[in-house]
């Protein structure tokens, strides 16, 4: 054979090898993940054969009620994450509460919290979708069952953050901050394989992604910046592309690779903004800063945010530094 194919499971042991008191925890954490993600990704392959099988909501010809997708990913992430003996409390954009791990299951030493399918408005039209994944290590005492306290920590105490986007093909990346890494799914042989080692942003944006309709309703700060980007400076390198899919992991990923610059602002008719700091924004901070990017709220980074409850909103900038940093100082009035 030529060539080294290195598969998720090799990447994550070999990791692991570095640190030597791992117990394999994380590991056996990370192959769930990618067996929950198997399983949403052969789902959302076939959604568009729903129509023909049986609408969603009613009996398909295997005689099971169809889910609608985004409560099946939800369904089989708690269910291939909640047992492994690894976790000791989740929490998921799609329910309310924290998701406590069964009685009679082992509470593990990690918190696992996700957004099991990000941007599923988008399914019926055949556009990406992804599921997001945040982990972190438990505050209270291990061998109880983990509480609110172990999913309100601050970004910056991640240890491993990832997504998965369904699109041409299934790619899984994350870091664990030694890099970040993807792997795309072979769909021949069902495993994640090394395709993108070391995946760095650039330094300064090609593209800038938006939803521009909002304008109406943004501050004056955020407004002058768009007017910004869309000006034309040869010196600068505008006007940036825009680019906006409207399905957050897919916009995230192709300004990651490519460069660019996600935002998705407060507005009158979204104060917080409207994406979700625990699922959403920290997750892809953490990926983003490991790729030699950044994420800011306009004031502060998303990572130092402390969050106060589950479901928190957040204002997001997310990209290339270089326009992070020129859209802070345009959120603080420093340019404009
Ligand atoms: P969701 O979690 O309900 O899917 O909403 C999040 C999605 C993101 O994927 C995307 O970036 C954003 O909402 C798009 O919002 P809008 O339609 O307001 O532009
Ligand atoms: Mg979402």
């Amino acid at each position: 054979m030529s060539g080294k194919i290195i598969t998720l499971t090799r990447h994550i042991i070999e990791e692991q090898r570095r640190f030597p008191e791992a117990t394999g925890e994380f590991t056996d954490l990370m192959n769930d993940i990618a067996f929950a993600a198997k399983l949403i990704s052969y789902h959302t392959n076939k959604a568009g054969l729903l129509g023909v099988l049986g609408e969603t909501g009613t009996i398909n010809v295997q005689g099971e009620v169809v889910k609608k997708l985004d409560i099946f990913a939800n369904e089989t992430m708690v269910k291939a994450l909640d047992h492994g003996g690894n976790l000791c409390v989740m929490a998921s954009e799609e329910e309310e509460d924290i998701i406590p791990i069964p009685e009679e299951y082992p509470y593990g030493k990690y918190v696992c919290m996700f957004d099991p399918l990000d941007g599923s408005s988008n399914i019926d039209a055949n556009v990406s979708v992804g599921t997001i994944f945040s982990i972190y290590r438990r505050i209270t005492p291990d061998g109880t069952p983990g509480t609110l306290e172990d999913c309100l920590q601050p970004g910056y105490k991640q240890v491993c953050a990832g997504y998965v986007v369904y699109g041409s093909s299934t790619m899984m990346v994350f870091t664990t901050g030694n890099g970040v890494h993807g792997f795309t799914l072979d769909p021949s042989y069902g495993e994640f394989v090394l395709s993108h080692p070391n995946i760095r942003i650039p330094e300064k944006a090609k593209i800038y992604s938006v939803n521009e309709s909002n304008f109406d309703y943004w501050n004056e700060n955020i407004k002058k910046y768009i007017r910004y980007v869309k000006a034309t400076d040869k010196e600068t390198n505008r006007p940036l592309n825009s680019r906006y899919i409207g399905s957050l992991v897919s916009d995230f990923h192709r300004n990651l690779l490519y460069g660019g610059i996600f935002l998705y602002p407060a507005s009158s008719k979204a104060p917080e903004g409207k994406l979700r700091l625990l699922y959403e924004a920290n997750p892809l901070a953490m990926i983003v800063e490991h790729a030699g990017g950044k994420a800011s709220n306009g004031h502060k980074d998303i990572l130092q945010i402390v969050p106060e409850k589950l479901h928190q909103r957040v204002p997001l900038f997310i990209g290339s530094k270089y326009d992070v940093e020129m859209v802070e100082d345009f959120m603080q009035g420093k340019r404009g």
